[in-house]
């Protein structure tokens, strides 16, 4: 007799359970729905459980988006990107079981604070360069990243969360699936020119863990675009900030993406070297940091 190897013979973790959980006080509300702190019941560990309505995914056409998040974000395992351990669902609703950053948002830090010291804001471009440099690696561009997505750990290491917005670069399918020959300069170097947009963001997010604002920051929006467009870019008079900060935002907020600097020599720059906390950890907070 022939055996057939079921499927089943391959023992499968079995899948979560919301009565896997303990549910703890609301955190907030994320896109598409709240975040609660939560106890997985067998190892007490502590998560963050983000519960989506069916109902609103269905009404806003999200799905893809969610999906899309879902399998980038299970795929990434880096100390400075948020964990997503999993997921499962009911009748109505989708839960993913997020690692528990347990600060929360760095933006109400630097609200709090007007604006961070030169090691803070340096240890975490530092830890950003390195989770984008470790995302690029795996072809993924974040595409969206600012304050609100970036949360703090208990030791105040930075977390990359919410990749609605993210991709999986389009050159990679493109040279895995086709042929280049027919395709424009643009399209063929379309990875490098896209990659560049999250370096660009690191440029905007160090001025503004320095500075309290973003640099470009108008009355109108018409403004503001103005301003980004002719990178309308100048340094209020301040003593907290050094000469070697304002080089590395010069050479980040560059309008020709490839002269943008690289991650890897965002790492390298003198600034990030005198100031970055090698363990990305930060405990220094609020007043104490200016
Ligand atoms: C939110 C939350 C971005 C600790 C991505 C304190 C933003 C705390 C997301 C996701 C909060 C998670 C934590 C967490 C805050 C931060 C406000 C999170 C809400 C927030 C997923 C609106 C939502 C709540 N969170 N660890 N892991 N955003 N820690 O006020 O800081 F108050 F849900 Cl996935």
């Amino acid at each position: 007799m022939v055996e057939i190897a079921e499927e089943k013979s391959v023992p499968a973790l079995p899948p979560w359970r919301l009565q896997d959980f303990e549910i703890g006080k609301p955190l907030g509300r994320g896109k598409f729905g709240k975040v609660y702190l939560a106890r997985e019941k067998q190892s007490k560990y502590i998560v963050a459980l983000k519960v989506i309505f069916k109902e609103q995914l269905a009404k806003y056409r999200l799905h893809h988006q969610l999906r899309r998040e879902i399998e980038i974000q299970s795929s990434l395992s880096h100390p400075n990107v948020l964990r997503l351990f999993g997921w499962f669902h009911d009748e109505h609703r989708i839960f993913l079981i997020l690692e528990y950053a347990g600060r929360g948002e760095l933006f109400k830090e630097l609200r709090r604070s007007e604006y961070l010291s030169e090691k803070r804001a340096a240890t975490y471009i530092a830890s950003l360069a390195k989770a984008l440099a470790y995302c690029h690696e795996k072809h993924v561009i974040h595409r969206d990243i600012k304050p609100e997505n970036l949360l703090l750990d208990l030791e105040g290491r930075l977390k990359i969360a919410d990749f609605g917005w993210s991709v999986q670069s389009r050159s990679k399918r493109l040279t895995m699936c086709g042929t280049l020959d027919y395709l424009a300069p643009e399209m063929v170097t379309n990875k490098a020119h896209d990659y560049t947009v999250d370096n660009w963001t690191l440029g905007i997010l160090c001025y503004e863990f320095l500075y309290g604002v973003p640099p470009f920051e108008a009355e109108s929006q018409e403004d503001t675009f103005k301003r980004i467009v002719e990178i309308d870019l100048s340094f209020p008079p301040t003593a907290h900030v050094s000469a070697e900060a304002k080089d590395l935002i010069c050479r980040l907020l560059v309008k020709d993406s490839f002269k943008r600097l690289s991650l890897e020599k965002i790492l390298d720059h003198p600034w990030i070297i005198r100031n970055a906390d090698p363990s990305g950890t930060c405990i220094e907070k609020g007043i104490e940091s200016k």
